[in-house]
């Protein structure tokens, strides 16, 4: 059979990609073709994504990809989640965009919860969107600004939705990315107009809803002819999450399995077909995030490699060379006699000095804080895995799954200590791999709605599991 090519962006908290995917007849093949940065920067406002760069960097890999593949015939864009830009001008076409997007990790949203909270509590704000509390969603950060910018802006564009724009020229809103927000509803699918109204946000500056395989348009001229592509090329909506896309490509049984998207984040979930909204998924602080087809991403964000990155950034800055593989292989000699701390706890949020932040939480937990750069990164990986270890055992639980297995995709996937120390404090089989998962959940989507590849998500996995083995651990005792 036939196979067809796709090209992914793939834009995540550390880094970017474009991907360029062959798909059809039993084959699912991805490669690499260029590979970016994403620095964040510390202006005088507050700290802001690079966006016009990276999206510079995309086009110029979309360039190479098209340049390697004339064939490409769809683009599809994923990025991590509630951050946007706001625009002026997207009714005349040529938008312009108010600012460099703000980086969800910035400070400047406490100010936001407490103004949201005070119109409606968490509790009320999780019945209608089933979003776990993170201070960072959407609609706190929406609140966080200053009114008049609010007023200027005719539409708030999610950060893949405004790739998706600058592509085509039109402003949709991907619904698993929208998800994110807080602002739709969780139910309908739809943006929540009541709740929108109360909290006394502008519903103007969100656009239609798209969802995953629907066609977003072709590229604008000017932009295929800067990528040297051929005219009539596709952006296809895929799940704009990346979350949601990496989901997709998860080589599991959802009945019998949790899924653990392990980059910046650690996403731990399940899948299911409705939105679990009791009492107890509101007590764990669990979301219900969108999926693609309808399924719902049942999850809890658990702090993820970012308190490791960001350990070694601090160490790279005081001028020690730092080579990870030799880190992780001298703390997996060094044994787990180290100290476990709560790596949810919100201090390690921020971008900073992580290993002063744990030395103070083992201070305030009357437990000897770690002493060598071995034993902080031991430190650091046994928490993740024990947060992992709960985080999975909670999830299935609330989803009513019979969990067997634990599936680590995206980059934590390499690290076989994290994946081993995982398997052993869970006692379940963790299974590695993919670790392009988002990009290839991308990919997948996509070469569907092109007709490339047909079939349920349980098809789509099939042809992953197929195509890329998982690496294996079981648990010791
Ligand atoms: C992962 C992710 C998470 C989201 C966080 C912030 O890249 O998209 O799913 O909670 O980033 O957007």
């Amino acid at each position: 059979a036939e196979t067809g090519t796709v090209a992914a962006i793939d834009m995540g908290a550390t880094s970017g990609r474009v991907i360029v995917g062959h798909v059809g007849g039993g084959v699912l093949e991805t490669r690499q073709v260029a590979r970016f940065a994403n620095d964040p920067v510390e202006a005088i406002d507050g700290l802001h994504w690079n966006l016009l760069g990276m999206y510079g960097a995309a086009l110029t890999g979309l360039r190479t990809a098209f340049r390697d593949e004339p064939g490409i015939a769809s683009i599809g864009v994923d990025a991590w989640a509630v951050d946007y830009g706001l625009l002026r001008g997207v009714g005349e076409g040529r938008a312009r965009l108010l600012g460099e997007p703000f980086h969800y990790r910035d400070a400047r949203t406490t100010a936001g919860v407490a103004a949201v909270h005070q119109r409606m509590p968490h509790s009320a704000l999780f019945a209608r969107n089933g979003l776990q509390f993170l201070p960072f969603n959407t609609l706190y950060q929406f609140a966080a600004e200053p009114p008049e910018q609010l007023a200027f802006a005719d539409t708030a564009l999610l950060i893949p939705d405004l790739v998706g724009y600058w592509l085509t020229g039109i402003a949709r809103a991907e619904r698993s990315n929208a998800s994110t927000t807080g602002l739709l509803g969780v139910e309908s699918g739809e943006w929540d107009d009541e709740l929108i109204a109360t909290l006394g946000l502008p519903r103007g500056i969100l656009p239609p809803l798209i969802s995953a395989g629907e066609r977003l348009g072709s590229l604008l001229p000017d932009v295929a002819s800067a990528i040297g592509a051929p005219a009539g090329v596709s952006v296809t909506a895929v799940g704009s999450h990346d979350t949601a896309s990496a989901v997709v490509a998860v080589p599991m049984h959802p009945e019998s399995a949790v899924y653990i998207s392990c980059g910046t984040w650690g996403l731990v979930g399940v899948e299911v077909e409705h939105p679990v909204l009791g009492p107890d998924a509101i007590a764990a602080n669990y979301t219900n995030e969108g999926g693609v087809d309808g399924r719902v991403r049942l999850l809890h964000n658990v702090m993820g490699l970012w308190v490791l990155s960001e350990t070694l950034r601090g160490w790279e800055r005081e001028g020690h060379p730092v080579d990870l593989t030799a880190l992780l292989d001298a703390a997996a000699e060094a044994g787990p006699g180290v100290p476990v701390f709560d790596i949810n706890d919100p201090r390690f949020l921020p971008p900073g000095d992580m290993p002063a932040r744990i030395d103070a939480w083992c201070e305030e937990h009357g437990v000897p804080a770690p002493r060598t750069r071995t034993h902080y990164v031991r430190s650091i990986v046994e928490s993740l895995a024990q947060a992992f270890a709960k985080s999975a055992a909670r999830a299935a639980e609330l989803g009513g799954v019979d969990a067997r297995t634990i599936h680590i995709v995206g980059g934590g996937a390499l690290n076989r200590l994290l994946c081993q120390r995982t398997a052993d404090r869970s006692g379940m089989t963790v299974l590695a791999g993919p670790v392009e998962a988002t990009a290839l959940g991308n990919v997948l989507v996509q070469a569907r709605a092109m007709g490339y590849i047909d079939g349920s998500l349980e098809a789509l996995r099939d042809l992953v599991a197929r195509t890329h083995a998982p690496v294996r651990y079981d648990p010791r005792l």
